[in-house]
């Protein structure tokens, strides 16, 4: 068995103060940062969207954040601007301890397509290339935790499943946005795809 640590979207703007800030979302780096030697593998995601990306309300006349708006290839919720490439924002806490990752996997800058997963983006059928890294390095356990619980979190954790690998999401190193009930149904389907959940 060789494992690895999947750490989900540790930034700022996903932190107190940020543009999409969750509640405590800083209160889970120390877990992380004390979990990361217990594992062969260190994986850090980052959401690296372009100014125009189309996940953004204010790129939408007359929407506003958290409308659901419909796209080529689905239901899309809109978010406020956020981990736009190369700001604070879209930087790393500055506590993570990013310098222990083996690698960085960034998600989400093709302006016209969202990517909540590590492995796919929303569009369900294109990779992001982590399956291949994971795969040729013999990796065949994952823990995941991080932000969101219910949005990259959860999408990571299924589509991890759904390739076959052992997934255990950490709740205890994980943080929740929980918009209209999406906490409940992440926690449901995951349960239903397999992962293995810890804490909560
Ligand atoms: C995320 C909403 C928009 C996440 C990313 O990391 O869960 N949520 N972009
Ligand atoms: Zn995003």
């Amino acid at each position: 068995m060789t494992n690895a640590l999947i750490v989900i979207d540790i930034q700022n703007d996903f932190c107190p103060g940020g543009a999409l800030g969750v509640p405590d979302g800083d209160a889970v780096v120390p877990r992380l940062n004390a979990m990361m030697a217990d594992f062969d593998a260190v994986i850090l995601t980052q959401d690296w969207h372009p100014a125009d990306h189309s996940s953004f309300a204010s790129n939408h006349p007359g929407k506003s954040p958290y409308d659901m708006i419909d796209m080529s290839y689905g239901p899309q919720v809109l978010w406020p601007d956020h981990c736009v490439q190369g700001t604070h924002g879209g930087a790393f806490h500055p506590d993570l301890a990013a310098d222990l990752a083996d690698l960085i996997i960034r998600k989400g800058f093709r302006r016209d397509i969202d990517s909540y997963s590590a492995f796919f983006e929303n569009d369900r059928e294109t990779p992001t290339g982590l399956e291949g890294y994971l795969r040729t390095r013999g990796i065949t356990d994952l823990t995941l935790a991080g932000i969101a619980t219910d949005f990259c979190v959860h999408y990571s954790a299924v589509d991890a499943a759904g390739l076959g690998f052992n997934v255990t999401v950490d709740l205890n190193a994980s943080c929740p946005i929980d918009l209209d009930g999406s906490l409940t149904a992440a926690i449901k389907g995951m349960k239903a795809a397999g992962v293995r959940l810890l804490g909560g």
